[in-house]
């Protein structure tokens, strides 16, 4: 009789700190949504990080819900793998203390987004800006995740949190799977239309540098005909031409087609219309992510049922490691 293998688990999460953007939904997203039929996944809105940085509360509430939904209208299915917000499961804080107590000061100092975000915050340098990563530590290790999808960005806190799992399973038995990054096949960088060397961010103070996946077609059109180009006015794929590479990268993603391909379908045309095109394919592609948002986003009592019933999965499965931590440190068992 043939025995099945267990699927890979694959962990990853991403903050509800604002708009939902291109690079989000190409980078990170759209991989997810194809990852869900051959992975376990377990998916959260990471929303315990987000408080490292201040939030206005009613703000803070209505990102959650809408982030929540645009998962959901982007193709993210609540029935085949837990979907969840990472507040409602309080196995994470909980591990997250326990990590804190494994982790070196030196090697929280060491991490660039802390530099970064403390060099911009200057004013809040709170502890958990500083212990973020043994909280994401704790989110990975909990599902004893084999894969863990992240930007380049994240990979020094996926590589900590290898080090804190390989210390642990070292001081007492093996306990936690030891993740490794997953670097999706598609989904390049994207970059910034307004300063293409650098990534397109939701944190932008320019609109105009972003798309955001609920932009009104007309707002569309309008930043990618103001995007960042060069006077060579020829579509063609070269080191220098970061703007025209980003919204070749950008088409690559949505149609599929090769750099070679995309030069050809543009040969002797210019700028104008190759924006146009790269407009109404991410237009065309957005529109049925847009049309299941705004249901979704009326329908209040399925989204809570959806992460009610995530939030309850992902404890099920993360209690069990918690449990497990638990005991090997030492701590009396409960008895109710
Ligand atoms: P912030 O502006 O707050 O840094 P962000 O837009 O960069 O936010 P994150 O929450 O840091 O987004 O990232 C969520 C996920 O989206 C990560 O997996 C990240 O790699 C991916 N991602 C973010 N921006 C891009 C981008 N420009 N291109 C490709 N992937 C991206
Ligand atoms: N820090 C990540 C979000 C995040 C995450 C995680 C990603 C929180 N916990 C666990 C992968 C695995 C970010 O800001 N992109």
């Amino acid at each position: 009789m043939e025995t099945a293998t267990p699927k890979k688990v694959i962990f990853s999460a991403v903050q509800p700190s604002g708009t939902i953007t291109l690079g989000n939904y190409l980078g990170a997203i759209k991989n997810w949504v194809t990852m869900q039929d051959d992975y376990r996944c377990i998916f959260a809105l990471a929303d315990l990080h987000t408080i490292t940085v201040r939030q206005d509360p009613a703000a803070f509430r209505r990102h959650s819900l809408e982030a929540y939904a645009l998962f959901l209208a982007c193709g993210i299915d609540p029935k085949k793998n837990p979907f969840f917000l990472q507040s409602q499961v309080h196995t994470h804080a909980e591990l997250a203390w326990i990590l804190n107590c494994y982790t070196q000061f030196g090697e929280l100092s060491r991490m660039t987004q802390f530099k970064d975000k403390s060099a911009k915050h200057a004013d809040n340098i709170n502890a958990g800006l500083f212990t973020y990563p043994s909280l994401m530590a704790a989110d990975i290790l909990l599902y004893q995740s084999d894969l863990v999808p992240v930007g380049a960005d994240q990979k020094q806190h996926l590589e900590l949190a290898r080090n804190i799992a390989e210390r642990f399973n070292g001081a007492y038995s093996p306990t936690f799977t030891v993740p490794e990054p997953y670097i999706p096949k598609v989904g390049a960088k994207i970059m910034s239309l307004q300063e293409p060397t650098r990534k397109m961010s939701k944190s932008d103070e320019n609109a105009n540098s972003y798309i955001a996946v609920l932009d009104k077609p007309d707002d569309i059109l309008r930043k990618f005909k103001r995007a960042i180009t060069d006077s060579e006015a020829r579509v063609h794929f070269a080191p220098e031409k970061e703007g025209v590479n980003n919204l070749m990268g950008i088409y690559s993603s949505i149609t599929g087609l090769t750099n070679e391909q995309i030069e050809v379908e543009f040969e002797g045309k210019g700028y104008g219309d190759f924006k146009v095109r790269v407009a109404e394919a991410v237009i065309e592609e957005l529109r049925p992510v847009q049309e299941r948002y705004s249901q979704l986003i009326s329908d209040k009592e399925y989204l809570e049922q959806c992460y009610t019933e995530g939030a309850q999965q992902a404890l099920s499965i993360s209690i069990r490691t918690l449990n497990k931590v638990m005991k090997k440190i030492g701590f009396l068992p409960k008895k109710f």
